[in-house]
C-alpha cells in the first residue's frame, strides 16, 4: 500500500487579519498532484485538518475544495484518512462526521473500510484498509487528547495538571491495549496515526499551544514497533528516536513567523507483505514566503524594494521602519509600503522620534489577538486593584488551546 503521510493542514487559518485560505488551498492542490504522480492509495492527515478559527461556511468551502481537488484520487479508489488534532473543533467535526456516515455503507464483515472516500475520526479507533493488490493494512488512530474526546470531565479533577496526567494515562493505556482489542488483527502490518506531542521532539514553537497545557508523551509510550508511526502536532519536520519510520512531516504550509525552518513537505512510504519497503521519502512542498524587513533608511531603501522582493504581492511581511524618517512623512512611507506589499502582518515604526509610539508597538493590523487583549486590559485596568488577577485569568484563557 502506497501511503502519503501529512499533518497539520490548518485549513481556513488566519494570521492576524490575513486570510490563509488561498495559500493552503494551493498546498492541498500540490498534495493531490503528489498523490497522482506517485500513485498514492492512502493519504493520511495526522490531525489539525482545520484551523480552530474555521467557521461552518469556511469549513464547507474547504471540504468542497478537498472533494473537487481529490476527485481523481477518490475515483481511482484512493482513501483520505484524517484524525483530529487540538485545533479541530469537535462540534463542527461531529456534524461533518454525521453527514459522512449517513452517505456511506458500513465496513464489510471483515471489518475493512471501503476506499474512494474520506474518513475523519475524532475518537480512538482501529481501522483496516485494502490496497489495489489486495493487501490489508491496519491503522491504530489516536486523535489529540482533548478531555471531551476521552470522556474526561475537568470538574472531576482538582487541577489542570491532574487532567493532563489522566489524559496521558488514557492515551498510553489505549495505545498499549489496542493490540488486545477485538478489532485488532495481529497478523497485519499496522500504522499508528497520532496527533501528540512526543517529548524529545525538536519544537520551534508548539503551534499556539502552551507547553504547560500540552499533554507530553515519551517515545516509548508510542510502542514504536509499529510498521510506521505517522505523527502530527509538531510543525517542524523530523524523525524521532533515530527511527526513520517514526516521524512528524511538519505543517503543510508556513503558518506563522515562529516557524522558521521553511522545510515543508510530506512523507511517502510503501507497506508491502514484509512491512515497510525501503526508507520513507520526503517530498518537499514550497511554503508561502514570509519576510521580515528592517528598514533603517526609508529614503534610500524604498525605491529598490519592489525589485528586491518579486514575490511582494503574495509574501506575508513584517515591516519595521526605523525613525526618524528622512524626507518622507510617516503616511507617505506607509502608502509606499502598502503599494508594494499586499499582505502585511505587521507595519511598525520604531525609533527615538518624540511622537513615536513605544518601540515595537505595532500599528494597524500587526498585533496578534493575544497582544490586543492583553494590551487593552493592561491599559484600561490601570490603577485597578484587580488588574493583576484579571490579567492572570486572561493569560490562562489565552493559553488554553481551545481558546487560541
Ligand atoms: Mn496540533
Amino acid at each position: 500500500m502506497r501511503i502519503l503521510h501529512t499533518a497539520d493542514w490548518h485549513l481556513c487559518d488566519q494570521l492576524g487579519r490575513l486570510n490563509r485560505t488561498d495559500d493552503l488551498k494551493r498546498r492541498v492542490e500540490r498534495v493531490a498532484e503528489l498523490c497522482d504522480g506517485h500513485a498514492v492509495e492512502l493519504l493520511i492527515v495526522a490531525g489539525d485538518l482545520f484551523s480552530e478559527q474555521a467557521n461552518v461556511e469556511q469549513m464547507t468551502d474547504a471540504l468542497d475544495h478537498v472533494r473537487v481537488t481529490f476527485a481523481g484520487f477518490f475515483a481511482r479508489g484512493g482513501t483520505l484518512l484524517a484524525i483530529t488534532g487540538n485545533h479541530d473543533r469537535d462540534r463542527l467535526i461531529n456534524s461533518v462526521r454525521s453527514g459522512m456516515m449517513l452517505a456511506v455503507p458500513r465496513p464489510g464483515t471483515d471489518g475493512v473500510l471501503g476506499g474512494g472516500r474520506m474518513y475523519l475520526l475524532n475518537g480512538c479507533a482501529v481501522a483496516k484498509l485494502r490496497d489495489a493488490a489486495g493487501q490489508v493494512v491496519q491503522f491504530v488512530l489516536v486523535p489529540y487528547p482533548l478531555a471531551n474526546r476521552y470522556g474526561v470531565s475537568a470538574a472531576d479533577y482538582r487541577t489542570k495538571e491532574d487532567v493532563t496526567r489522566e489524559l496521558k494515562n488514557l492515551v498510553t493505556g489505549w495505545v498499549g491495549r489496542a493490540t488486545g482489542c477485538d478489532d485488532f488483527d495481529a497478523t497485519l502490518h499496522t500504522v499508528l496515526v497520532a496527533h501528540l506531542h512526543v517529548r524529545g521532539s525538536e519544537v520551534t514553537t508548539a503551534y499556539k499551544v502552551n507547553d504547560r497545557d500540552d499533554v507530553l508523551f515519551d517515545f516509548a509510550d508510542l510502542h514504536p514497533s509499529w510498521a510506521y508511526v505517522a505523527l502530527g502536532h509538531i510543525h517542524k519536520p523530523q524523525t524521532l528516536g533515530g527511527a526513520s519510520h517514526v516521524r512528524y512531516p511538519g505543517s503543510l504550509d508556513r503558518l506563522d513567523f515562529g516557524e522558521t525552518h521553511g522545510d515543508h513537505g510530506v512523507i511517502l512510504f510503501d507497506l508491502g507483505p514484509d512491512g515497510l519497503v525501503g526508507e520513507p521519502t520526503r517530498l518537499p512542498i514550497p511554503p508561502t514566503a514570509f519576510h521580515t524587513l528592517d528598514i533603517a533608511d526609508a529614503d534610500a531603501e524604498l525605491p529598490g524594494l519592489a525589485a528586491k522582493y518579486p514575490d511582494a504581492a503574495t509574501a506575508i511581511v513584517r515591516l519595521r521602519v526605523k525613525l526618524p524618517l528622512g524626507t518622507l512623512s510617516r503616511v507617505e512611507v506607509e502608502q509606499k509600503l502598502k503599494a508594494i506589499f499586499h499582505r502585511r502582518h505587521e507595519l511598525s515604526f520604531a525609533g527615538d522620534e518624540p511622537d513615536a509610539p513605544a518601540a515595537a508597538t505595532p500599528s494597524g493590523v500587526s498585533a496578534g489577538f493575544d497582544e490586543v487583549v492583553r494590551g487593552y486590559l493592561t491599559a484600561h485596568l490601570d490603577g485597578d486593584a484587580d488588574r493583576a488577577a484579571v490579567l492572570e485569568l486572561a493569560d490562562q484563557f489565552l493559553s488554553t488551546p481551545e481558546a487560541t
